[in-house]
């Protein structure tokens, strides 16, 4: 199978994707979208949002469906809990960002809320950081609730959780969020950053990455 993924070195969407490709081990080709010539990338994926999987010929985009399609292609490892409920949890945990943080905190919101609601740069830090607490507050009491306390957030292995996790504490972090209310994201956050499938994931090793060649 030839795999090709769309996306930009600073892309959260892409890095949960690459986080797993890197976990199951998925050789495939970085295709940066700035590379493109202009509209092509619109045309591979009409949303033009990041990032989009081309496989033999055919695309997916939005990344929870690029995950799960990689599950069922490649189930081993798995990015899931073996337990049903566990299971549940992990993809609830990652919903709780995917569906819910990261879409009204990402970069074109920020643009509207600046551009054409006329937000000063103050009311649009207001928002985003807002959000991160709501959001953040709930993952920490998801973790805290745990029967058992894994390394990870669902498992002794890293899941869908822990692919949506890391990308949003990078955002996050740039937004220069106090982080310190939630000793169990940063916990987890550390163990996944110390393996290679995560570090390999991240937009500063990147090839588009700016001052890369
Ligand atoms: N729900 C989508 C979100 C995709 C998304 O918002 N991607 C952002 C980057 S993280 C993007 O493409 N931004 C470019 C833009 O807004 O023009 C997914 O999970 O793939």
């Amino acid at each position: 199978m030839s795999l090709k993924l769309y996306n930009r070195y600073q892309n959260s969407a892409g890095q949960r994707v690459r986080i797993v490709l890197n976990l199951k081990s998925i050789p495939y080709e970085y295709v940066s979208i700035d590379g493109l010539p202009p509209g092509r990338y619109q045309e591979i994926n009409p949303q033009g949002l990041m990032p989009a999987l081309e496989l033999d010929g055919r695309v997916v985009a939005q990344s929870q469906a690029i995950i799960e399609l990689l599950e069922e292609l490649y189930p081993n490892p798995s990015v899931l809990p073996k337990d049903p409920w566990a299971r549940a949890e992990a993809r609830s945990f990652a919903a709780l960002i995917t569906s819910d943080l990261h879409p009204v905190n990402n970069r074109r919101i920020q643009l509207y809320l600046a551009n054409e609601l006329g937000a000063t740069e103050a009311q649009v830090q207001a928002w985003y950081r807002h959000w991160v607490a709501t959001a953040y507050g709930s993952l920490e009491t998801m973790l805290a609730g745990r029967s058992v306390q894994f390394p990870f957030c669902y498992g002794d292995t890293p899941s869908v959780a822990d692919a949506a996790l890391v990308p949003q504490m990078d955002n996050t972090r740039r937004l220069a969020c106090d982080l310190t209310p939630y000793p169990r994201l940063l916990a987890v956050d550390a163990r996944c950053r110390a393996l290679a499938a995560f570090q390999r994931a991240a937009s500063e090793v990147q090839p588009d990455y700016p001052g890369r060649t």
